[in-house]
């Protein structure tokens, strides 16, 4: 069915705005990942205003700040607006403009001579970002694909789910918050982690007076609308969880029937957390013993409607797989499975995916280091890249990812960089990463381009595009015709048709819809999925025993703890504080630091510091400090101090994404710090490979 109708008014007012000079164009956003369906409103060929779509389900008529602030993107005076390739000058390495043709043959013939010279997969390519979906095909069998979306974001989260319910949690997420009674949200901050529409539904539970718990040394916007705060020692959050499940099992408040019908290994889930007493928990946590207890017996209280959030960047300390896996084994002993506020199963619209004839049959396959890395790590890559074991790599293509900012251990992106014959960045802004390419292509902004059709997973399943509302600016290209030259000049002619508007026509027309139906209305619907269980219903999951594996049998056979065991976090070295980060609801990372409207609303970060921790080092508020790294590593640039009771005396916090460097972003240049260079230590994870990157401590100092 192609459902996705406009109310008639809707309609009404739509057509009435569509003179010739102005117009309403349906389309996604990309501020984030998130995908928001929006109104984009022209007025003489110019977007003056961005609006929700109010038939989108992400959106539901509204955006979040950033989304509203995309023509910032576009109309960014600092754009990439012409390929550049990189070249000697008087012995001094300079950009030249280019055009696409001088520049992707270079490119093209650049990764054919790496590939006939190190053979398959000596070409890696970094994406995060829906422009790259066509990219991907190109290099899905070409080479590894790698994205920080993954080993540095919520990847472990994904991997635990997957060991316990056979299914990972997905983004959008498949949380029903909005008819949650009971939500505890542990060290995810929802309402500065701005995803539209988790806000809305955040919003909806408060409203329908829905209890708040907030785990977070810090006290974040969440913690505003919660009835406990409880300021959690940093990186002692499972010793958290573990005294919760031994709580449900000992006072035998979990959901008995469910556990008992649908899970195995209790048994060893109870005899694993033994010692996790409130008593001893409190020494760990630093949350007071009845706090634990009064939680736990909320949580038992509410059961099936209460909902432990899993969190969304979940690269801590090392041990995050077992955190979230955790997380995972609360929600399943209160069988809040596919229950109103519990977790659930989502589903696709499902338009049937083309399929492409193989660019390159390759002979070598990635294989992680880490048995459950479920995609490609990125530590992974660079360490490779810079060993050459198991084989070299020697050519990047990286699209829409800043990695100095996004991977930690800045030395180490550097040092692979360097080992590299060539490097391609597709992006559209002088971000850090585009310094070290040889090449450089400027995509069109999201504005200014289509893209593969929205078809993820919901629960009201959908079908979204992305359109161009303007002619494109500059001599820029979208990932379709970047992916379709590129393939062309490797010598494959027939890997996309001619044209962007064939393909998604083509795709549509499976599913009885059209091109011409979707660019009108934007998106396509089914009814919302029916997704709470049946009484009668008896579940099967896709784990090895068919069951929710509170003890994970997948772990066990490979030498893993089946139950997760509580490891200690790094302590504070003398004198040092934690360096703990988070977002900021009109910033998108570093990618929206330069967009005007964005940076009016909030130009620079800012070092939350405790009141006593700010007497005790002689800081003032409103000074600017540089911060100095447990390893000697300085920020590059200074931070301004906020003095606040709302976070831990023995942590500080700044919102990731600032202390831009490249002198071409005028608006971030120099505005703020970046955590990121701050981040030299990383805990990997042995289970997946993702990046823990919170036991780095930081002190002041005044000196530049
Ligand atoms: N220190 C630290 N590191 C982190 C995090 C953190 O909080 N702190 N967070 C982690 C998380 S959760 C994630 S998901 C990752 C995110 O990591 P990244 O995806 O690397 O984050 P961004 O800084 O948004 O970089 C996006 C890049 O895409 C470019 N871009 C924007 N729009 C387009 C477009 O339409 N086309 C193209 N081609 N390029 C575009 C931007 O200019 C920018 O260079 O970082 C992870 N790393
Ligand atoms: N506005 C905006 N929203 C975003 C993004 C954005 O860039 N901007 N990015 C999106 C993406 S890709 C992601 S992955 C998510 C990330 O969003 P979240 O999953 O919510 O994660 P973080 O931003 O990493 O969370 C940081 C919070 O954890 C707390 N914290 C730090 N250490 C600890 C600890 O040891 N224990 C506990 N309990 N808490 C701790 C911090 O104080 C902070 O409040 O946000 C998404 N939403
Ligand atoms: S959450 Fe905000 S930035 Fe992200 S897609 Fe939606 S409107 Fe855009
Ligand atoms: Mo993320």
């Amino acid at each position: 069915m192609a459902g996705g109708s406009l109310s008639f008014n809707q309609h009404k007012s739509l057509k009435a705005a569509q003179t010739s000079e102005e117009k309403v164009v349906p389309t996604l956003c990309e501020l984030c990942f998130w995908r928001c369906g929006v109104n984009a409103h022209v007025r003489d060929g110019k977007v003056y205003k961005i609006t929700g779509q109010e038939q989108h389900p992400l959106s539901n008529g509204r955006l979040c700040p950033r989304g509203t602030g995309g023509h910032g993107l576009l109309y960014d005076p600092n754009r990439l607006k012409h390929p550049l390739i990189r070249e000697k000058v008087n012995g001094k390495e300079m950009f030249r403009k280019a055009d696409w043709e001088e520049a992707i043959t270079l490119v093209a013939d650049n990764f054919m001579r790496i590939r006939e010279e190190y053979g398959h997969g000596s070409v890696v390519t970094f994406t995060h970002g829906f422009g790259a979906s066509f990219l991907k095909i190109l290099c899905a069998s070409c080479g590894m694909i790698s994205a920080p979306s993954y080993a540095q974001c919520r990847g472990p989260r994904e991997d635990a789910f997957k060991l316990t319910f056979g299914h990972s949690v997905g983004s959008p997420e498949a949380l029903d918050i909005k008819n949650s009674q009971y939500l505890v949200l542990i060290g995810t901050h929802l309402g500065e982690n701005m995803h539209n529409t988790a806000v809305q539904d955040f919003a909806d539970a408060i409203g329908n007076g829905c209890r708040i718990v907030v785990v977070d040394p810090r006290f974040s916007t969440a913690a505003g609308k919660a009835e406990r705060w409880l300021p959690i020692r940093p990186g002692t959050d499972m010793a958290l969880l573990r005294a919760w499940i031994r709580i449900l099992i000992e006072e035998e408040l979990y959901d008995r029937p469910f556990v008992e019908e649908n899970t195995v290994g209790l048994e060893e889930v109870r005899e694993g957390v033994q010692d996790a007493t409130p008593e001893n928990t409190a020494a760990l946590t630093g949350i007071a013993a009845e706090d634990i207890i009064a939680v736990a017996r909320d949580l038992g209280r509410y059961k099936n409607h209460a909902l432990i959030h899993p969190g969304r960047r979940v690269t801590w300390y090392g041990d995050d797989t077992q955190r979230e896996r955790a997380i995972a084994i609360l929600n399943a002993l209160l069988g809040n499975y596919r229950r109103p506020g519990g977790l659930f199963k989502q589903n696709k619209y499902g338009v049937p995916k083309p399929k492409f004839p193989i660019a390159i049959v390759g002979e070598r396959k990635f294989v992680s280091r880490y048995p459950f890395a479920s995609s490609v790590p990125a530590s992974e890559i660079l360490q490779q890249t810079i060993t050459s074991d198991p084989w070299p790599v020697k050519g990047w293509m990286v699209y829409g990812t800043n990695m100095i900012h996004s991977l930690g251990n800045q030395a180490q992106t550097i040092e692979a960089l360097n080992q590299l014959e060539f490097m391609v960045a597709i992006d559209v802004l002088p971000m850090e990463i585009t310094s070290y390419a040889d090449v450089i292509l400027p995509e069109h902004t999201y504005l200014e381009r289509y893209d593969d059709l929205d078809d993820r997973s919901f629960r009201v399943p959908y079908v979204g595009l992305r359109q161009p509302v303007v002619p494109p600016l500059y001599d820029t290209k979208s990932g379709y015709e970047i992916a379709k030259m590129l393939s062309e000049k490797m010598g494959k002619f027939d890997l996309f048709p001619d044209d962007v508007e064939t393909y998604l026509d083509g795709r549509l027309r499976e599913v009885n819809s059209s091109l011409a139906e979707i660019k009108e209305k934007g998106v396509l619907k089914k009814p919302e999925m029916d997704f709470y269980r049946k009484p009668w219903e008896s579940l099967k999951f896709r784990t090895p025993s068919g069951k929710i594996e509170l003890a994970s049998s997948k772990l066990k056979a490979s030498g893993f703890d089946a139950v997760p065991r509580y490891t200690p976090p790094q302590e504070n070295p003398p004198g040092y504080f934690r360096l703990l980060f988070g977002r900021a609801p009109m910033h998108t990372f570093g990618r929206t630091a330069n967009n005007r409207f964005l940076g009016e609303l909030m130009p620079e970060n800012e070092l939350w510091v405790n009141e006593i921790t700010g007497k005790d080092m002689k800081l003032k508020p409103g000074e600017y400090v540089y911060l100095i790294n447990q390893d000697g590593v300085k920020s590059k640039t200074p931070i301004k101090i906020r003095l606040t009771q709302r976070i831990r005396p023995d942590s500080v916090y700044m919102v990731h994404g600032f202390g831009h460097t490249h002198p071409e972003l005028e608006q971030a240049f120099g505005r703020g710090a970046s955590d990121a260079d701050l981040i030299t230590h990383l805990d990997i994870d042995p289970i997946m490979g993702a990046t823990g990157m919170q036991n780095n401590f930081v002190t002041f100092t005044r000196k530049a």
